[in-house]
């Protein structure tokens, strides 16, 4: 049988058809081989009898169309990466390596801004000033449920992750788009019951959330939407590339690039580069630039250039 890993935790995987979940182990091979099993995954499982403590057993992992290490997880179309203003506050390069991610990995990224509630009508307009033009972004009050219509349109029909720092509202979005709908995945202390994903406060010193979510789990929405809740993070390694790489990660440079006097041009320090006269102009945000030049160090470190 054809199924999807909707959550894994300590070895055991759940599994759903398209209309059950059933939860099992990987066969022998696949663990000797130390093939990783991603949450969004696609495997061939057989149902087995004689094992009362495992419903399934997974045979293989059918080819991933793609995945990510930081969320763990395979198969997406989109990426929601998840930001709050305050409660805490933005840290645009985190966002943005997780935006060139998507580039990387050919995933369409949207932006959502969470707790509008919590920051004036400029600062939240200031902040989607930096994406408007790049991509698709939305805003939402995980309180009230504002944006929530808006975000559902934009991931309908579609595998979607949200990924972004502990504490934004993940998991509180995940519950209003959620709703009513079908939840996918068996509870795995009450036997398929409907559980909601946690939330929490950030209320203790690490600064994480109570109910800090600390599996991925895939959420089966109306319309074919698939839903993935993903833990939260602090921080970002980029992505082992070179220079030149991280270049074609900010579409908006990309663009402006076409204009700059040398091809090669990495838009630091060349004469006549139509990136660095779109900054001036305002045409490139000065906080994707940054985040840019941070990735260009990191990799000429890991590098040693
Ligand atoms: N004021 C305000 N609080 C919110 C909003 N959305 C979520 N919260 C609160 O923020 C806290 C964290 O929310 P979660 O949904 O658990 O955050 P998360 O992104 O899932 O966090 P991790 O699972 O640790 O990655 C909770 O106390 C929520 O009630 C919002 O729009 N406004
Ligand atoms: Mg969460
Ligand atoms: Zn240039």
């Amino acid at each position: 049988m054809i199924g999807r890993v909707i959550k894994g935790i300590g070895g055991f995987y759940f599994v759903h058809d398209g209309s059950n979940t059933v939860m099992g182990k990987a066969r022998g091979s696949l663990k000797r081989n130390k093939e990783i099993i991603y949450v969004g995954d696609i495997v061939d499982f057989d149902i087995d009898e004689n094992d009362c403590d495992n419903e399934c057993v997974i045979n293989r992992v059918i080819e991933r169309r793609n995945y990510l290490t930081r969320p763990p997880v395979s198969n997406l179309d989109m990426l929601v990466v998840v930001f709050s203003l305050k409660d805490p506050a933005v840290n645009y390069p985190v966002i943005d390596k997780l935006l060139a991610g998507c580039e990387l990995k050919g995933i369409d990224p949207v932006v959502c801004i969470t707790k509008k509630d919590l920051v004036s009508g400029e600062e939240l307009r200031n902040a989607i000033d930096v994406y408007k033009n790049i991509y698709p972004v939305t805003a939402v009050n995980g309180c009230t449920g504002e944006g929530i219509d808006e975000l559902r349109e934009l991931i309908q029909g579609r595998s979607a992750a949200l990924a972004g720092p502990s504490g934004v509202g993940k998991s509180t979005i995940t519950n209003l788009l959620h709703g009513d709908a079908e939840h996918s995945s068996a509870d795995d202390t009450m036997g398929g019951s409907l559980k909601p994903a946690q939330t929490g406060t950030i209320s203790d010193r690490t600064g994480r959330g109570r109910h800090t979510t600390r599996h991925v789990e895939i959420f089966a929405l109306e319309n074919g939407t698939y839903l993935y809740d993903t833990p939260g993070f602090t921080s970002l390694d980029t992505p082992d590339m070179e220079i030149s790489d991280v270049r074609d990660l900010f579409p908006e440079m990309r663009q402006a690039a076409m204009k700059c006097r040398y091809r090669d041009c990495i838009h630091v320090n060349e004469p006549d580069c139509a990136v660095k006269e779109a900054l001036d102009e305002g045409l490139i945000h000065k906080s994707r630039y940054n985040s840019y030049l941070m990735m260009i160090e990191e990799v000429k470190k890991w590098k040693k250039l």
